[in-house]
């Protein structure tokens, strides 16, 4: 099963989960920094202190993804590193530090695929608001723009925001990630500040006239009714609305998903924050589609769970794993022809563009065995099926150029710390120890061949 020539093969990771040193190089807070320090909030009460110590163990890390032969390595950038404030000039100390990883990567012919925020928003804007502030995507303008000008010339894929709707509803909505509100108008006026933000830092970008392909990156989930009953089907339409078509709709189409606005507005949600001329900004060509693909939504009406802090509960529904499924260490189901389904949906309904698959892999419950390996036969099968599904997706036309698996490296798992492990590497995180699993080995050998036996 080949994949197209110079299929960009790689994993990803994101500045929160891996890096550490939250007090080095001049970086400021980030919102996680506060929420991950708020007893109660991470499980454990981990936070991203240390992390898998990338800032100071970037060689070594390095060294290892050339080793395994990884094409492409998908990084964030921590805005708090480079503007420990949220605004003004520069701190050339975090600057410094990506410099070293883009041309650390680039040394080792990986091609660098730059994410600027992966939620890790600085302390001192969500102080006045955050992504309910509108000034908020001015100020990610500003910021998108100075780590653009410092490192545009060497690298080449830029993705402006990682899924928008985990920002605006589990940290806005659900209050389960930060910074950690519980009201859906607040949810609604992040996701459009979002939005909002990802055109004005494109506008800024392409101003540039560099030739870097441009993108954002968005979590899609395919949404299915549980039971063949209406309700269900509606229940299905509402969350397909809130999860896919309240991102696609505005960035492919220029306009909000009517049903997803009404059904806010009838329940008195103010949604004036839509001003003249965003939704051209936010519509603005891109020249890709990061999509992470983790599961499907299957859904079932649930008028009952309103006001629960649990995902869609404040539509009257609820995703189901559905009882024949396989799960992952998260209890996510495993589901690969979802993937197939979203990237056909995407070219059918909205563009037929280049995409990326910026995220895909899965939790395990991993150790390290006694003769020191790391048998992660679930992730091989589970990547191995999810390959095949995207396989599948470009045999139906869908242009996809590449495949970021998620994780390089274990890591801090946001609300869940250090007790899920997504990595193809195994992170001993006391002694910072990297132990490649088999998955990393198997990687290594699908992207040597450019396919799947
Ligand atoms: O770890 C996260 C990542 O930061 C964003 N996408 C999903 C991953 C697994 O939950």
């Amino acid at each position: 099963m080949d994949f197209p020539e110079n299929f960009l093969w790689g994993t990803a990771t994101a500045a929160y989960q891996v890096e550490g040193a939250v007090n080095e190089g001049g970086r400021g807070a980030s919102i996680w920094d506060t929420f991950s320090h708020t007893p109660g909030k991470v499980r454990h009460g981990d936070t991203g202190d240390i992390a898998c110590d990338q800032y100071h163990r970037l060689e070594e890390d390095l060294d290892l993804m050339s080793e395994l032969g990884i094409l492409a390595y998908r990084f964030s950038v921590a805005w708090p590193r480079i503007q420990p404030e949220g605004s003004g000039s520069a701190n050339q100390n975090g600057l410094d530090f990506y410099r070293r990883l883009v041309d650390g990567l680039r040394q080792r012919s990986i091609e660098p695929m730059l994410t600027l925020y992966h939620w890790d928003l600085p302390q001192a804007l969500e102080d006045v608001g955050g992504w309910t502030n509108r000034d908020t995507s001015e100020r990610f303008a500003e910021y998108a723009a100075i780590v653009h000008e410092a490192l545009s010339d060497s690298v080449g894929f830029w993705i402006t925001l990682n899924e928008p709707w985990v920002s605006a509803w589990m940290g806005y909505g659900l209050g389960v990630h930060a910074p950690g509100h519980q009201d859906s108008a607040r949810a609604l006026a992040a996701t459009h500040h979002l939005l909002l933000s990802h055109g004005l830092a494109m506008e800024r970008m392409r101003s540039a006239g560099d030739a870097n392909q441009l993108g954002v990156t968005l979590n899609l989930h395919p949404a299915r009714p549980s039971r063949d009953r209406e309700a269900d089907r509606e229940a299905a339409r509402r969350v397909d609305g809130q999860a896919n078509r309240l991102y696609l709709d505005p960035l492919f189409h220029g306009d909000y998903p009517e049903d997803v606005f009404s059904y806010y507005g009838e329940r008195g949600v103010d949604l004036t924050f839509v001003q003249d001329r965003d939704l051209d900004r936010i519509s603005v060509p891109i020249d890709f589609l990061g999509i992470n693909y983790y599961f499907r939504n299957t859904v079932r009406d649930a008028p009952e769970e309103q006001g629960q802090s649990i995902p869609f509960a404040d539509l009257g529904a609820r995703s189901v794993i559905p009882h024949e499924a396989e799960k992952t260490a998260m209890g996510w189901p495993v589901e690969p022809d979802g993937l197939t389904e979203i990237l056909v949906r995407i070219k059918e309904d909205y563009e037929d563009l280049p995409m990326y698959v910026t995220e895909n892999g899965r939790a395990v419950h991993d150790y390290i065995d006694p003769e020191g390996d790391v048998d992660d036969e679930e992730r091989v099968s589970y990547l191995d099926a999810h390959f095949r599904a995207a396989h599948q997706a470009i045999a139906q036309g869908v242009d996809l150029r590449g495949y970021m698996v998620w994780s390089f490296l274990d890591n801090f798992e946001w609300a869940e710390g250090y007790s899920k492990r997504f990595g193809i590497v195994f992170v001993e995180y006391g002694a910072q120890r990297r132990v490649p699993k088999s998955s990393a080995r198997w990687y290594s050998d699908v992207i040597r061949r450019n396919g799947l036996e």
